[in-house]
């Protein structure tokens, strides 16, 4: 399927009503926080929004605002306009959510993994982004959807968990490459993020720290 643009999925997203957002199983900060992001924002555009992760929201992923949104158990099999596969390079990763939401008339299919075979009715794929987040936060920006604290903290949350290796050498490309807009977009994220009550801004740990914990530092300039 060749690339979506932006203004094609926000039409898309506009013009339905129902939506099941969902991620890989076995899900990381990128995979739960894009999930999350994306469903407040659809939600708070009046929409009825399903989140659903056949591993539900992890522990350490308490705080994420609107975790109660996650399903788990998944439930019956309900029928959704859209359904919206984040973060997700295979398709059999989704696991038994996506068989739940089969009936989806338009499936999108957002991520930022090169393997990604390109599933789905719409896709967007950059495999320059160093996380799905980043995608989405780029593309609620650029379709005026809402990015409220919430939506940002979630959005922050799952670039910052990525995988250090990944984002390390996205940010080294990024001082050398004028055209990504990492640490561009990783300061504006940070910034929307801020603004949300002191008691939603936690510590997180890097997925591949050795136990140590690391409170958010300002992003890297
Ligand atoms: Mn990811």
């Amino acid at each position: 399927m060749k690339q979506s643009s932006f203004e094609e999925i926000g039409a898309v997203l506009r013009s339905n009503e129902t939506f099941a957002v969902l991620s890989h199983v076995r899900p990381d900060g990128d995979a739960l926080g894009s999930q999350l992001g994306l469903a407040l924002s659809l939600s708070k555009l009046g929409k009825k929004v399903v989140v659903r992760n056949e591993d539900g929201l992890l522990e350490k992923y308490n705080f994420l605002p609107g975790g109660e949104f996650l399903q788990t158990p998944l439930g019956e099999p309900q029928d959704f306009d859209v359904a919206i596969a984040l973060d997700t390079a295979v398709e059999n990763r989704l696991g038994n959510a996506a068989e739940l939401v089969r009936s989806a008339k338009t499936w999108i299919n957002i991520d930022h993994h090169p393997s990604n075979p390109r599933y789905g009715d719409l896709v967007y794929i950059d495999p320059t982004a160093p996380a799905t987040g980043q995608i989405l936060f780029e593309f609620l920006t650029n379709q005026k959807f809402p990015v409220t604290p919430a939506i940002a903290e979630n959005l922050y949350a799952a670039i910052s968990t990525t995988s250090c290796s990944w984002l390390c050498a996205k940010s080294r490309s990024a001082v050398t490459n004028p055209s990504n807009n990492f640490p561009k977009t990783f300061a504006a994220i940070w910034k929307r993020a801020q603004s949300s009550p002191a008691k939603t801004r936690p510590v997180i740990a890097p997925e591949n720290s050795s136990g140590e914990t690391r409170s958010r530092s300002p992003p890297p300039l």
